[in-house]
């Protein structure tokens, strides 16, 4: 007897290449968890007045996750999703205050964001993720009810070495400046994902109501970054070839936690000195909106055996 458990067990197993993280939100992950930053994540980066569940929704059964790591593609039309997508969510009071002495508020963003977690440390697994020739999956959603502002940057996923640059990271909206340039940017809404060097990689519209699925291939040892993506359940493919990366620090240095959430930034406030102006960590304009994004798929694989591109399929890495 062939039995639909069956097919959905085999389904999973075909989509393994060796996954190093996990950070697919299980039906069993419950709020609680969320509050007290059970792996997968770490949630501790969002405002300091609210616990992590004001920010951040496991949203169950209410909204399918991206179908590519959740369509039994045997049976379509039974669709048993095997996560729970995470509305991840700003409002004014998203105001981070890292540690530090003395503990200082960032002011001028606005941020709610998770970070990938194992064991309860975050730091240890990225000596696990960050080496070799790994591959870092994230899937993203508009939430329509509450949309982002255009006219700001936003940084949506990135990974961050202990310097505070990003290794490479997928941005929405107009890049800060200053002075402010016009506005919006004629690109703001298109997801963007950038080199260390912020140099463009790709980009594509931001549909909200379609899942945007990407992976980034990063070789840690050459410094090099390659681009996959799809929509909703089509196949990832490669969108840019092996682009050189080698401003990110070498070695240890250059590892770093793997980020994703929304952090909106401010625009310039005419009102503030010019050193205050360029400051965007603690000054600048921001409305106070209640504004999200949805996420799931996400996780990170090695090459071993190639890359997950979806409805069980392994594709080769980008060389
Ligand atoms: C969810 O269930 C799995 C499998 O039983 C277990 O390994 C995991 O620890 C559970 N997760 C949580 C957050 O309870
Ligand atoms: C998480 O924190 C929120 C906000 O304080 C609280 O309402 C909720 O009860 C907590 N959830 C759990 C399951 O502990
Ligand atoms: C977080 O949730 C806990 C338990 O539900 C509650 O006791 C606490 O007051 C909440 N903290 C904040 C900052 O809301
Ligand atoms: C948002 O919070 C900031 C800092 O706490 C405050 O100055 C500002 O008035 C608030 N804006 C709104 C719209 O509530
Ligand atoms: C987390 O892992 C790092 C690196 O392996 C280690 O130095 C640190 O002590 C660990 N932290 C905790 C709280 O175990
Ligand atoms: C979006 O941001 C701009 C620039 O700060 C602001 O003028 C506008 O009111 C914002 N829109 C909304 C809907 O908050
Ligand atoms: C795509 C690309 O070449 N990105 C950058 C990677 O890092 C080097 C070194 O800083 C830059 O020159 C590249 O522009």
């Amino acid at each position: 007897m062939f039995s639909v458990f069956s097919v959905i067990g085999l389904l999973g197993l075909v989509s393994a290449t060796p996954i190093i993280y996990d950070g697919r939100a299980p039906f069993n992950y419950t709020g609680e968890d969320l509050n007290n930053s059970i792996d997968p994540y770490l949630s501790v980066v969002k405002g300091s007045t609210e616990n992590a569940t004001h920010y951040s929704t496991l949203l169950g059964l209410l909204l399918p996750p991206t179908p590519l790591w959740n369509q039994p593609s045997v049976l379509p039309f039974l669709t048993v999703p095997t996560e729970q997508p995470i509305a991840i969510s700003i409002d004014n009071t998203s105001i981070f205050i890292p540690g530090g002495t003395p503990p200082t508020p960032q002011n001028g963003f606005r941020r709610t964001g998770l970070i990938a977690q194992a064991n309860g440390n975050h730091t240890a697994l990225n000596a696990i993720t960050d080496v070799g020739t790994t591959v870092f999956h994230v899937s993203i959603r508009g939430d329509e009810l509450r949309p982002l502002n255009y006219t700001h940057e936003y940084q949506i996923v990135w990974i961050e070495p202990n310097d505070g640059s990003h290794v490479f990271e997928i941005q929405l909206g107009s890049p800060f400046t200053d002075p402010t340039g016009p506005l919006p940017a004629p690109d703001a809404h298109y997801l963007k994902v950038r080199d260390h060097a912020l140099n463009l990689l790709f980009e594509t519209p931001f549909t909200l109501e379609d899942w945007h699925n990407f992976a980034v291939q990063i070789d840690w040892t050459d410094r090099t970054l390659g681009v996959f993506y799809s929509t909703n359940d089509a196949s990832l493919e490669a969108v840019t070839g092996v682009e050189p990366n080698d401003s990110t620090p070498e070695g240890a240095a250059g590892q770093g936690d793997y980020h994703f959430g929304v952090l909106k930034l401010p625009l310039v406030n005419p009102a503030d000195t010019p050193a205050e102006q360029a400051n965007v960590v603690y000054y600048g304009i921001q409305e106070g909106t209640t504004e999200a994004l949805i996420y799931s798929g996400v996780f990170i694989e090695m090459i071993t055996e190639g890359v997950s591109a979806g409805n069980g399929k392994i594709i080769n890495a980008i060389s």
